[in-house]
């Protein structure tokens, strides 16, 4: 495994086609700073550009208390209103360049996963935590609201009526009731079975056809929020995108011929 520094607050360690992304920010609980925003969009882009050499990312925080407890208020407290759109505006394309990479990213939450954090987590395909973990959107207490697409994505994760009582209430959840409402999928009693079992997800979609994976990734993230057919057209578009790729041709030459396939990731 090899590690590569993204600025003071954010690491990647690569294992293999595995990239392990640490927010290392610990004595503000990894709170997303100007600089965390924009190390976080230089890593993302930059393994999107990697293309079929990453096959899947964990998404954690460091030091133990935090996943990222939210937008870094410091920084947020003198804004003009432009300025606050502005940094709405980064958080957005940090979500986008998550959701534009083809391999799955999981959100591995070890701690609050509050505000910005959780919406950071919401970016990612899925959310894993350890049982002692807390989720929130708590910007109403500041006075703000969610502004990194916490009033769009969690409504799709947990239904609206969920998401209007956390994001009014600003109230904090722990992981089990988390796990009960669909917002975190999988828990774990420590931080080192939560990144093992993530691994062990990532290692079972890496043994699939890495194509369709990432068509059906495309399909689900574009496919959110809108209307039936234009969904569906989607859906349609990336079904025929399928037969274009050599997995395709390989995975189901090799049921019928009743043998494993073997995938080349394109
Ligand atoms: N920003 C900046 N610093 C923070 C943040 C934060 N979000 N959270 C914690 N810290 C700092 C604290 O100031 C403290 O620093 P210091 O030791 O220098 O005083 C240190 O981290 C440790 O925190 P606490 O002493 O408060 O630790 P506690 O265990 O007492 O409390 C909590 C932990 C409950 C997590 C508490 O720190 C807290 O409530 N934090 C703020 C949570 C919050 O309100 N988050 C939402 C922020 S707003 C937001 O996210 C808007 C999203 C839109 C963003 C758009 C662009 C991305």
């Amino acid at each position: 495994p090899s590690t590569q520094e993204n600025g003071p607050d954010v690491r990647v360690e690569r294992d293999g086609r595995l990239a392990i992304v640490t927010i290392d920010r610990p004595k503000a609980l990894n709170a997303l700073s100007p600089d965390v925003l924009s190390a976080l969009l230089a890593v993302f882009e930059s393994l999107a550009a990697e293309g079929s050499a990453v096959r899947g990312v964990l998404l954690t925080g460091a030091g133990g208390r935090a996943f990222v407890a939210g937008a870094d208020i410091r920084a947020l407290a003198g804004l003009t209103p432009e300025q606050g759109e502005d940094s709405s505006r980064l958080g957005h394309r940090v979500a986008a360049a998550i959701e534009g990479l083809s391999a799955p990213v999981i959100a591995c939450v070890d701690g609050f996963a509050l505000g910005g954090g959780l919406e950071l987590a919401l970016a990612c395909d899925f959310i894993y935590a350890t049982d002692a973990s807390s989720f929130g959107q708590p910007e109403v207490h500041l006075g703000l609201i969610p502004g990194f697409g916490g009033t769009v994505r969690l409504p799709r994760a947990v239904g609206l009526a969920r998401a209007k009582e956390l994001i009014y209430t600003g109230r904090r959840i722990d992981t089990a009731e988390a796990v009960s409402i669909g917002l975190v999928v999988r828990s774990f009693p420590d931080r080192e079975s939560l990144l093992a079992g993530a691994r062990a997800t990532l290692d079972e979609v890496g043994a699939n056809a890495a194509p369709a994976v990432g068509l059906a990734k495309r399909v689900l993230v574009d496919a959110a929020g809108r209307r039936t057919e234009s969904a569906t057209d989607l859906e349609i578009a990336a079904f025929g995108d399928a037969f274009r790729t050599h997995d395709m041709r390989e995975g189901v030459a090799a049921f019928v011929e009743k043998r494993d396939p073997s995938f080349m990731g394109a």
